[in-house]
């Protein structure tokens, strides 16, 4: 239906643990379109931009300490509805709940290190793709 641009995030846990080839692969056999890709350790005023909802959560610090602590993988994604559908690929936020079969249902046990990120809306993804590639990083 919908063609969409979503932002994806292999955490440091998912990178650490080898996941990267993994997580690309369920990608594209899934059929997304990888429109960006890269490699790095976010910064932390890049973090706490990221997530700025949950600035007032008294997780907030270990957060950021977590998803700055090594390489993530970033990852731009399009295709029909990629961003539900990349959230439903992951599965729910605490692992415990994740569908079977998911991404955190099959690599992750804790709601803190839970391997990947999607962005929740169109909105989100937006922001979420701005900050973290620039326009022509983009294909
Ligand atoms: O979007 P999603 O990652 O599924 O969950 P959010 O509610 O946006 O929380 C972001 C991030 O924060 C979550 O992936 C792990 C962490 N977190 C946590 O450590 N403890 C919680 N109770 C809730 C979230
Ligand atoms: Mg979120």
């Amino acid at each position: 239906d919908r063609m969409e641009r979503t932002f994806a995030m292999i955490k440091p846990d998912g990178v650490r643990r080898g996941l990267t080839a993994e997580i690309l692969a369920r990608i594209q056999r899934k059929g997304y379109r990888v429109v960006g890709l890269k490699q790095m350790v976010i910064p932390r005023e890049t973090a706490e931009a990221h997530y700025g909802e949950h600035k007032e959560r008294p997780f907030f610090g270990e957060l950021v300490d977590f998803i700055t602590g090594g390489p993530v993988v970033a990852i731009a994604l399009e295709g029909e509805n990629a961003i539900a559908g990349w959230r439903a690929m992951m599965g729910a936020t605490n692992p415990a709940n994740a569908a079977p079969g998911s991404i955190r249902a099959d690599y992750a046990t804790t709601v803190g290190e839970n391997v990947t990120h999607g962005s929740d809306s169109p909105e989100s993804a937006e922001r979420e793709l701005g900050l973290f590639f620039k326009p022509e990083e983009l294909l």
